[in-house]
């Protein structure tokens, strides 16, 4: 054993790998990575493959690490026991963690064991010649203990919180709810890394995590491309393993119309792009069992009164016919024809398959780009918009509703039509009457029905219910302001729209950027951002490139939505998030480039 140590101190670290006749002979040095004044991440000659092993992303909350206490992990014997409150999802989650921490742990291409306590020996069973760290205290087993009884689905009130420790008598997940215990288990099998010796080790750590926010989503949108039912499922993986918990799903929209509905079965026979390209109420099954399985909330968005082209494909009665002057333009179709009882039977007829459909608390309705000009061109909308007017007792081109900060409808929109009625009324009243029907039908269900909104209800200033979420994507801390002092909770977006075409990567702008930041001199109530969304809209990518556009960008999204706010820093994120993305290729995952040429050994197990 000595002739060995004292073999292994003369030789340079680089170089005392045998890796059948391959050196890796080169320095840390050559890998330092920079950031130019665009934050851009440069490099300097080339990448290191990771320089870190086993740091989490997002990082926790609390998090401390004896890089020197090094735990050996034997495969045969480890595993997980369930103390306590037990359910599918804990058993579920235990058995895929089980499989992840024992399978697809990353590889250390450094020599993370250098620093350890601890004897160096020999190994003559080792795949390499390397060190064996034959100090290090076994791990046979981990126990996980949940508090409370088991809920069936996530909600923006699951307490995602948990406790971690890996130390010589203490080896745990203890969590609240099984929510927080499966980002606990997250955690645990990315501290997990598979040395030089093949063998699994961890460092000793305690933990202390919880999110910073409630509302960590991803927008996915199946209308301008159909995504297969696989490609769900990896965005979902990849969820999990980023710690994010809604799935948005902007399911329908003008291009197609892939929601394959009972009640109204024509709308996605004459709108979905092909009759295979639909999901039927059994794939939505599927998908909302697998997001509650890794505690993500499938909550959809049935965008409406714009948006809605498709639908008018097998329902032209539901569209307002589009104007020019006094004519109507063959095939110019506007926004729902708000005018029409028909319509809101219809809208409570789908929507009440949908609320049954679909668990989560929340319904995404969208209410964005609608074609005000349509409307006003439209010679039944307006004299229902003037009636209106009369009814509330208002002649209402006294520009009540316009504000200047609005600077997006204003200027392109003519909202003022001779007979001086304000279209953003009709507006108003179509987005009342449909959120009133669907709170109505939402009162069957256990915790009722909660809407989100983009943003122009607000910029059109809408009187809409005071828990409404609001959902920023274009504007900043001004624009946030505005809907918390109009009394709503804010989603924000704005600098995580990823369908945005760009050179070379672009992360740190994406991690950089946070809902809370102060700017203009004024501060955010962070309590009344409830989270925030990287949004992937899908003009541009399908099944093909959509889990290489997603990530590794919106990890950047997931990190500042998890981790405490002053966790900020590129230089030390850039390591951790190299090491992230091979380990989300080691499970099979496809991740875009981070940033130039690189390299993870593995793509799957
Ligand atoms: N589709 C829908 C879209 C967008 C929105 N709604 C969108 C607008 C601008 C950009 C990206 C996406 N494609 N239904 C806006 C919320 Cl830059």
């Amino acid at each position: 054993n000595n002739n060995f140590q004292q073999q292994q101190n003369d030789i340079p670290r680089v170089q005392q790998r045998d890796l059948g006749g391959m050196k890796l002979n080169w320095d840390w040095s050559d890998f330092a990575i920079s950031f130019n004044d665009y934050g851009a991440a440069e490099m300097k000659v080339r990448r290191a493959p990771h320089a870190s092993t086993g740091e989490p992303w997002p990082l926790p909350q609390y998090y401390v690490k004896k890089e020197k206490r090094v735990y050996h992990i034997p495969r045969e014997d480890f595993n997980f026991k369930i103390v306590g409150k037990t359910c599918d999802i804990l058993e579920e989650g235990a058995e895929r963690y089980l499989d992840r921490v024992l399978n697809y742990v990353v590889e250390d291409m450094y020599d993370n064991l250098q620093n350890a306590e601890g004897t160096m020996v020999d190994d003559p069973k080792a795949k390499y010649m390397s060190p064996l760290y034959a100090g290090a205290p076994v791990i046979s087993v981990m126990e996980l203990k949940v508090r409370k009884p088991c809920t069936k689905y996530p909600s923006i009130n699951s307490d995602e919180s948990y406790d971690l420790f890996v130390k010589k008598n203490r080896v745990l997940i203890w969590a609240n709810e099984v929510w927080g215990l499966l980002r606990g288990l997250e955690t645990f099998s990315q501290i997990v890394w598979k040395g030089l010796d093949n063998r699994l080790y961890v460092k000793e750590t305690v933990i202390s995590d919880y999110p910073r926010f409630p509302h960590r989503g991803i927008l996915v949108d199946t209308s301008r491309h159909f995504l297969f039912k696989e490609i769900i499922f990896d965005i979902i993986d990849g969820m999990e393993a980023n710690k994010m918990n809604v799935f948005h799903w902007h399911i329908v929209d003008d291009q197609s119309f892939p929601y394959q509905s009972k009640v109204y079965p024509d709308l996605s026979k004459k709108g979905a792009f092909h009759p295979e390209f639909v999901y039927t109420l059994e794939d939505i099954a599927e998908i909302i069992h697998y997001g509650r399985m890794r505690g993500v909330r499938i909550m959809p968005e049935f965008d409406s009164p714009g948006h809605t082209y498709a639908w008018g494909l097998s329902r032209p009665d539901l569209l307002t016919q589009c104007y020019q002057g006094s004519s109507p333009v063959k095939g110019y179709f506007g926004p729902i024809d708000p005018t029409k009882n028909s319509t809101y039977t219809f809208l409570k007829n789908l929507f009440d398959e949908i609320l049954e459909v679909f668990q989560d608390s929340y319904l995404h309705l969208g209410g964005d780009e609608v074609p005000l000009q349509c409307w006003s061109s439209n010679p039944e909308v307006t004299k229902f918009g003037l009636e209106l007017a009369k009814k509330e007792g208002r002649q209402s081109n006294n520009n009540n509703y316009n504000n200047n900060n609005n600077n997006f409808n204003d200027n392109q929109q003519n909202f003022y039509s001779p007979g001086s009625f304000d279209v953003r009324k009709v507006y108003e009243y179509y987005e009342t009457r449909l959120m009133k029907d669907l709170r109505d039908i939402g009162k069957r269900r256990k915790n009722g029905v909660k809407f989100i909104m983009w943003q122009e209800v607000m910029n059109n200033n809408l009187q809409l219910p005071n828990d409404t979420l609001i959902q920023i994507w274009m504007g900043d801390s001004v624009d946030i302001n505005r809907a918390i002092n109009l009394g709503y909770n804010v989603l924000y977006s704005t600098c995580w729209y990823l369908d945005h075409v760009e050179y070379g990567t672009k992360w740190p702008k994406y991690y950089q950027c946070d809902p809370a930041d102060n700017s203009y001199g004024m501060t955010v109530d962070e309590k009344k951002v409830l989270g925030g969304e990287a949004c992937l809209w899908s003009e541009y990518v399908d099944n093909e490139n959509y889990m290489t556009t997603l990530w590794p960008r919106a990890s950047a999204t997931a990190e500042r939505l998890w981790s405490h706010k002053d966790v900020r820093d590129l230089d030390s994120a850039s390591v951790r998030l190299q090491e992230h993305r091979c380990r989300m290729l080691k499970r099979g995952l496809s991740v875009g480039q981070i940033s130039g040429p690189d390299y993870c050994l593995h793509r799957g197990p």
